[in-house]
């Protein structure tokens, strides 16, 4: 297949690219390298080192024999370009990795806010208006989030993405429906997703797009059979309080004996997977696309669920690690159980990898061999939620004062 990846040069789009090069697809990677200016932005760097994006499809090559193509395109802002560059390559699948993902870095100002919003609509609606008008019938394969559920706990298990519901009619009989899941966004960032699957709905029912939702949770780990083939063709890691998350801040917390930075009370629960399964869920997601006229298809892409403090106390364990516990920047529950149903990707076979010693091992390892370019100062989360939030978080876990940045 021809497969375009936007936002291929990401955490995740970059291990898929490879994973799907290696499989033997024709891959293009579109990315207007935004991350990367990201970083220069909040004056933070990748843990591990990344090559620019022309090296690391060179040194794939030179290792594979297998080119990756790479397009520098901003899909939030040139619609022109993007729909010529979709009418000029005709891609059979499309995989939209291609949005701002951290739920801190979109509360951080109404700058950050806005931007949020307006690229990640952005670029999702102008591709889903590309694909109509350049006639392609490519296959959208989109990462969302398991945040537009909103964690929230009835004592059910969060379906995968539809939910079943009686309406009382107007002569008091019942009438069925399927509804998307409520959406209840905790950010920003995670509102956006929500935004992402009206557009979806939209499109699929009024134009026959073929539409794959994928409800991603939180991806850990680092190297994938790929990435590990090469010193550089390493995946990037991210260990800022912006855009590093739960499971990968304290593998690396524990690397440089930094205390485990839980915020409150460490009760929240998450979904998680690894970056390993990740790329393979998006391959069997390829090979299982929807029809035209097809409503949205939508899959949890997770394989277990963790409480924060749970993790916590696992790392600790498993390296002598020291847990600070912390006011919570972020407004979401302190406590919540989280059950949801993954059946759809174990009915296509994918074998769920889980917290491993090993792997978890081998992340720390990682953070080792980088410390060097750790700057202990960005490991805080200084992004709070509200003005109120931002008050209470004035210490960070080694007793400095802490500073919003933005
Ligand atoms: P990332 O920030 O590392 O990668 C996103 C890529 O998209 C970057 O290379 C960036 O330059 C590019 N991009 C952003 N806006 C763009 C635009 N307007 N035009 C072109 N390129 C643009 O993120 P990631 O961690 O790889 O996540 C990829 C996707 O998966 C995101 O949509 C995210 O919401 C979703 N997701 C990630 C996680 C996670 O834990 N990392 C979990 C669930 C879902
Ligand atoms: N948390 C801590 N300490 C930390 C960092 C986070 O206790 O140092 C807590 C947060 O308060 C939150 C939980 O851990 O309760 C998860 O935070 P996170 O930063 O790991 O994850 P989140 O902000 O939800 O976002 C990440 C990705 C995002 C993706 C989402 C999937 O950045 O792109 O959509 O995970 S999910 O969480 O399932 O919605």
């Amino acid at each position: 297949m021809k497969i375009a990846i936007l936002g291929g040069d990401g955490f995740v789009g970059w291990p898929t690219t490879l994973h799907l090069s290696d499989l033997g697809h024709e891959v293009h990677i579109v990315d207007n390298l935004s991350r990367r200016w990201i970083d220069t932005e909040l004056g933070v760097q990748s843990l591990t080192p990344m090559d620019s994006i022309q090296e690391r499809c060179r040194i794939w090559r030179e290792v594979t024999g297998r080119q990756i193509h790479f397009h520098l395109i901003d899909l939030a802002k040139e619609y022109e370009r993007l729909k010529g560059w979709l009418a000029e390559h005709r891609p059979d699948a499309v995989i939209h990795f291609a949005e701002q993902r951290a739920a801190p870095y979109s509360m951080k100002t109404d700058r950050h806010k806005v931007y949020t919003v307006n690229n990640n609509t952005n670029a999702t609606h102008n591709l889903l208006a590309a694909l109509v008008e350049t006639d392609i019938d490519a296959h959208l394969v989109h990462l969302g989030t398991m945040g537009v559920y909103g964690y929230s706990s009835v004592g059910a298990a969060i379906p995968e993405g539809y939910l079943d519901v009686d309406i009382e009619t107007l002569d008091g009989s019942k009438a069925q429906q399927e509804i998307l899941y409520p959406t209840k966004p905790g950010s920003v960032y995670h509102m956006t997703k929500s935004l992402d699957q009206i557009l979806f709905q939209f499109y699929a029912q009024n134009d026959g797009l073929r539409i794959t939702d994928l409800h991603q949770g939180i991806v850990w780990g680092t190297h994938t059979a790929q990435t590990r083939r090469h010193e550089q063709l390493i995946n990037r890691f991210d260990y800022d309080g912006d855009y590093g998350t739960v499971l990968n801040r304290f593998l690396i917390q524990a690397a440089i004996d930094y205390p485990l930075t839980v915020h409150g009370t460490g009760g929240q629960t998450r979904a998680f997977i690894h970056i390993q399964d990740s790329v393979r869920c998006i391959e069997l997601a390829l090979g299982d696309a929807p029809q035209a006229g097809e409503r949205v298809r939508i899959f949890n892409q997770m394989t277990e669920t963790h409480r924060v403090r749970d993790l916590a106390k696992l790392v600790s364990k498993l390296t002598g690690a020291k847990i600070a516990w912390l006011p919570n920047p972020r407004k979401e529950a302190e406590e919540n159980d989280l059950v949801v149903r993954n059946d759809q990707f174990l009915a296509l076979g994918l074998e769920p990898t889980t917290l491993a010693e090993g792997l978890l091992e081998e992340v720390v390892e990682v953070a080792k061999r980088y410390a060097h370019r750790i700057d202990r100062s960005r490991v805080p989360a200084v992004s709070a939620w509200t003005r109120d939030l931002a008050q209470k978080l004035n210490r960070d876990p080694e007793g400095k004062a802490l500073k919003s940045v933005s």
